[in-house]
């Protein structure tokens, strides 16, 4: 009779080659040696480390499937994912910077850019010394970017872009702006323009009092008549298609990584019931403590094994992004579910910092909302199975 596995009860680490392995223990074993010993004072602080940009570039985890030829490891998208798993199990808040990085700002660069754009900024922003932030929501703009009114203008030379983006994770540190506009020169279409840090009329202040993803900066970005040469704009995609093709990356790693914050809960609620007793016998023997473990295990078992099989689906080039939205919502909705059960089951202790479960709990509030809210993965997933649009 074969054993069951406790911790990996389908057996997930059986189902993956031997160099997804090892690049997920790369990244275990960064993320225990650099995140997990500063995650609690930058989150309590709200200090955002620029220099963990270069540490994850150094460690090979930025853009980690672009080609070598642009700095990347070219490995597959299930290394991806298993990367932002790990470091997800930190904190939210770094996978945030790891996948912004890498899905939101290298691979438009990649799929999208010219030969030039593609050299000019890839290495760089594999390497950590440049950060990049991905513009695609604006304050009347959310769930609705197309939407947008942001503008690019066409002057001689070049474009003229107006407008303001909100929620911009790493934006006041970045260096690199992938800006989403209706470009008049295009029809009104939806286009993607490359911005440096330093262009005049470009600015990127700092969103004060998040009470969640603390570990993460995010700001606005305003754009005031910001010129821009010919250069800038990404020529080979047009439309929504353009971001919502990186947005499909993007929430296909944090399927991956919000079930690593919810595995971190998992274990520490189960340790602390083994460790805590009351009533003369630890929390961990009891019936309810042992159900709500039961639903851990099994929605973490449930849910990495989706993620893995969208991952490979994405390999093959079998990916419909209504899977993406099955698995994102999902995901994010019990890692949400159980980030809270493990801060009621550790009592009192669950809302101190140096239990770790409430800080995966406020993080995952973000992590349910951003890249497409959970209500609206729903309506993607109604409106694929009735063929009735239900978004207005
Ligand atoms: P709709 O009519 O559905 O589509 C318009 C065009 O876009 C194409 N398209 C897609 N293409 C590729 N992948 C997808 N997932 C796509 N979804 C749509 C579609 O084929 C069509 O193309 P075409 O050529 O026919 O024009 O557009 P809609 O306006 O009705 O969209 C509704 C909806 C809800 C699907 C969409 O707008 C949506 O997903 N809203 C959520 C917005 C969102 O996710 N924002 C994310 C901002 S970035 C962010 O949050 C980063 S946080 C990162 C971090 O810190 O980790
Ligand atoms: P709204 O669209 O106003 O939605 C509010 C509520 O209404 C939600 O519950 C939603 O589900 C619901 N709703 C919306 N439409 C419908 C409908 N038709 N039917 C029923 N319910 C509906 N954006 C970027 O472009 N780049 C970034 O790097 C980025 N980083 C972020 C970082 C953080 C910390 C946060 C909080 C957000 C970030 N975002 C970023 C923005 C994020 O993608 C948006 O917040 C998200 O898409 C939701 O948009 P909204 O906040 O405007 O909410």
């Amino acid at each position: 009779k074969a054993v069951f596995n406790w911790e990996d009860p389908f057996l997930l680490a059986g189902q993956l080659e031997e160099d997804e392995r090892m690049i997920a223990d790369a990244a275990a074993a960064f993320a225990q040696d650099k995140l997990a010993p500063r995650v609690t004072a930058a989150y309590l602080n709200e200090t955002v480390d620029r220099s963990i940009f270069a540490e994850m570039g150094e460690a090979g985890l930025l853009g980690i499937t672009v080609p070598e030829e642009y700095g990347g490891a070219e490995a597959n998208y299930v290394s991806y994912g298993l990367v932002a798993r790990e470091i997800e199990r930190i904190d939210s808040g770094y996978r945030s910077m790891m996948s912004v990085q890498s899905s939101l700002v290298m691979y438009p660069i990649q799929a999208y850019g010219s030969e030039d754009q593609r050299r000019k900024y890839l290495p760089k922003l594999a390497s950590g010394e440049w950060v990049g932030c991905f513009g695609l929501t604006e304050p009347d703009a959310g769930s609705d970017p197309g939407s947008m009114t942001t503008r690019a203008r066409k002057v001689d030379g070049g474009y003229s872009i107006s407008g303001a983006k909100t929620w911009i994770s790493n934006a006041p540190i970045a260096d690199v702006f992938v800006i989403w506009a209706k470009s008049e020169a295009h029809d009104n279409q939806i286009r993607g323009f490359v911005l440096e840090k330093g262009c005049k009329g470009l600015s990127a202040p700092k969103i004060e009092g998040k009470l969640s993803l603390r570990t993460s900066v995010t700001g606005e970005v305003v754009l005031d008549a910001v010129e821009v040469g010919e250069d800038a704009l990404l020529p080979n995609v047009a439309g929504l298609k353009g971001p919502f093709g990186c947005l499909n990356r993007a929430r296909y790693g944090i399927s991956w990584g919000a079930m690593g914050a919810a595995e971190d809960c998992w274990l520490r609620a189960r340790q602390y019931g083994l460790d805590r007793k009351q009533f003369g016998k630890p929390l961990a023997g009891t019936q309810l403590y042992q159900k709500k473990l039961a639903d851990m295990q099994t929605e973490i078992a449930l849910g990495l094994q989706g993620s893995l099989r969208v991952g490979r689906l994405l390999g093959s080039g079998d990916m419909a992004p209504e899977m993406i939205s099955l698995i994102k919502r999902n995901n994010c909705g019990k890692a949400l579910d159980i980030a809270r059960m493990a801060r009621d089951m550790h009592g009192g202790n669950g809302i101190q910092a140096e239990y770790h479960v409430m800080r995966h709990a406020q993080n995952l509030e973000t992590v349910n909302t951003y890249e497409g809210a959970h209500d609206v993965h729903a309506l993607i997933l109604g409106r694929a199975q009735t063929d009735l649009q239900a978004f207005f």
